[in-house]
């Protein structure tokens, strides 16, 4: 089972993962390192190409970290790209409906042969034919079919008011595995300015709502944070699932400090 997996079935411990908006197997191998369980490879608003994808998730799956990547948007060839290069879940945005959480589903499940189905069996239209899947997970093709459905995790961002709206239908669709909240883009929907959200009460609100959302439906709860306090708290909420920050965030944040300490030179 990938370590994201594993690690999302004991609850009594946080998840934790880093994120990555910029392309290199050698940036990917190095945070791997670190100690995290999973690292997003951030191909919505990341600078994070097809071919960069492929390579940053064979890089991160090496170290026996659970590459998961952020597709653009809940599209069938997205889905499918992003899980024939050896991702071990997807992390899917701006989820709507309970509809478009079964078709996002469907895209990441392979067809499960008649004679195996059970009656909750989730079954899909995934396509075969990716080598590099198989190799990244050190299965041979065929299992790699057979046990994919069970062994990649599919979560799901709340970041809108829609979303927010459907919440509950949507942590109840079957092969859900978590409902993850863009806690920036869900303050933005619901009217503030994106980046306020710990200081607005109503947003507050939705994030709690979201979360019992998860729970009652027997589902992960994901938060996006920006460092350890944010982790630390969310955590203490309910939260499971958390990033504890971004490659972007470090280098920049890295440099301001340093850079500013000789302002006076
Ligand atoms: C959000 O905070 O809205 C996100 O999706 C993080 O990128």
């Amino acid at each position: 089972l990938p370590k994201v997996m594993r690690d999302a079935q004991n609850p009594r411990r946080p998840v934790l993962g880093s994120w990555l908006m910029l392309p290199g197997a050698s940036l990917a191998r190095m945070v791997a390192q670190l100690g995290f369980d999973f690292i997003v490879v951030d191909c919505e608003h990341g600078n994070i190409a097809d071919a960069d994808m492929h390579a940053t998730v064979g890089a991160i799956a090496a170290q026996g970290v659970s590459p998961m990547v952020r597709i653009a948007y809940p599209d069938n060839w997205l889905v499918k790209r992003t899980l024939d290069s050896g991702a071990h879940g997807i992390l899917c945005p701006m989820m709507h409906t309970a509809e478009q959480a079964r078709k996002l589903v469907s895209y990441a499940k392979f067809p499960v042969p008649k004679a195996q189905q059970k009656p909750d069996t989730i079954s899909g239209i995934r396509g075969a034919g990716s080598p590099f899947a198989p190799a990244v997970f050190g299965q041979q093709m065929g299992d790699y079919i057979a046990t994919a459905n069970q062994n990649t995790l599919i979560a799901v961002q709340i970041e809108t008011v829609e979303g927010l709206e459907n919440c509950e239908e949507i942590a109840k669709v079957d092969g859900i595995d978590m409902l993850f909240i863009g806690p920036n883009d869900l303050c933005a929907s619901m009217g503030y300015p994106a980046l306020e959200h710990s200081n607005i009460p109503e947003v507050q609100e939705a994030i709690k709502r979201i979360l019992a959302a998860a729970k009652a439906a027997g589902k992960y709860a994901g938060f996006f944070c920006m460092g350890a306090d944010q982790v630390r708290a969310r955590y203490e909420q309910g939260f499971d699932f958390f990033n504890v920050g971004a490659d972007v965030l470090a280098l920049s944040v890295w440099n301001a400090v340093e850079l500013g300490k000789l302002k006076d030179l």
